[in-house]
């Protein structure tokens, strides 16, 4: 397959690239960090999704170099944010189930770690499944190693795809985003008012923190503080942009 070739190349080749959409407080709206998003500017077929290609990182095993690169570049990135502008910020990153899985990751990310100035208490790692994630030891071993180093972690598209209740009881992260499709349109549609809910008081009663993603409106922004939802991330504030307009963002704000 053409396109599976040419990602093979696409990382040496300079052709990935990282932007950052803010997470912000849905009380005031301030910007406390940004979730790094992965993208792909083919030199010939021009943008094209991760919806697109990360299915195939992970089908090929590229998303383990992938996603190392995104990572560091995400660390570097933020680095160079908080050293010059604001130092509290923190930066989710998209993580494989298959990342996880090697029994190398917990060694990559300490080596990213030692290489880039950044505190591994501003860095998120957001778990997004892939696959249905039958019992690994390798998985279990890298999120309690993670944690140990004081990384948080998230349960990414929470209700949509894999994730169940008794995985996240058993792997206590710290946070729960709760898939766009719930939160779209919230505010006139009771079912999902009802999952929303529901998320949120499990989420809160395992003192878990939640994200509402895909939060396009004013009347959602409503609905969802009302629900007592502390964080919120989605075009209403910002789209994912690149490094240098995520600090003109922050500054213009500050
Ligand atoms: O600046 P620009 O129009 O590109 O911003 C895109 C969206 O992000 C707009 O809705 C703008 O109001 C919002 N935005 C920019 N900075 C901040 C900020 O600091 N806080 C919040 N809540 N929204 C912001
Ligand atoms: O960026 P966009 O809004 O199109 O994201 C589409 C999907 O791609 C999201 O579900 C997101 O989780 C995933 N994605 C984006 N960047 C990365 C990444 O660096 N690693 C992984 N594994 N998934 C990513
Ligand atoms: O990791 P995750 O799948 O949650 O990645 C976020 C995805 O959602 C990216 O593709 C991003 O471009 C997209 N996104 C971010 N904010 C919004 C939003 O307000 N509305 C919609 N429809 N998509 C959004
Ligand atoms: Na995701
Ligand atoms: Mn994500």
């Amino acid at each position: 397959m053409q396109l599976l070739e040419d990602l093979r190349t696409a990382l040496k080749d300079d052709e990935l690239y990282v932007e950052y959409q803010p997470i912000v407080l849905l009380e005031t709206g301030k910007i406390i960090g940004a979730e790094a998003l992965v993208r792909w500017q083919h030199p010939k077929r021009g943008l094209i999704r991760p919806d697109i290609f990360i299915p195939l990182a992970e089908k090929s095993g590229l998303i383990v170099d992938i996603g190392a690169w995104v990572l560091e570049r995400a660390c570097r990135d933020i680095s160079g944010l908080q050293s010059k502008y604001f130092p509290e910020f923190r930066v989710a990153v998209n993580v494989s189930t298959i990342q996880l899985k090697r029994d190398d990751f917990k060694k990559r990310v300490k080596k990213i770690l030692a290489d880039v100035p950044i505190s591994p208490n501003s860095l998120e790692l957001e778990i997004t499944e892939s696959e249905l994630l039958s019992d690994s030891p390798e998985f279990d071993e890298s999120v309690e190693q993670l944690k140990l180093m004081g990384i948080s972690l998230a349960i990414d598209d929470f209700g949509t795809g894999y994730s169940n209740l008794g995985y996240v009881q058993k792997i206590k992260v710290a946070k729960l985003k709760i898939d766009r499709s719930f939160v779209h349109g919230i505010e006139g549609n009771s079912d999902n008012q009802a999952i929303v809910r529901a998320v949120h008081n499990i989420a809160d009663g395992l003192i878990m923190n939640t994200v509402a993603e895909g939060v396009e409106n004013a009347e959602e922004l409503l609905f969802l503080k009302e629900l007592g939802i502390t964080h919120g991330q989605g075009y209403l504030w910002s789209r994912p942009v690149s490094i240098k307009s995520l600090i003109r963002l922050l500054q213009d704000a500050a």
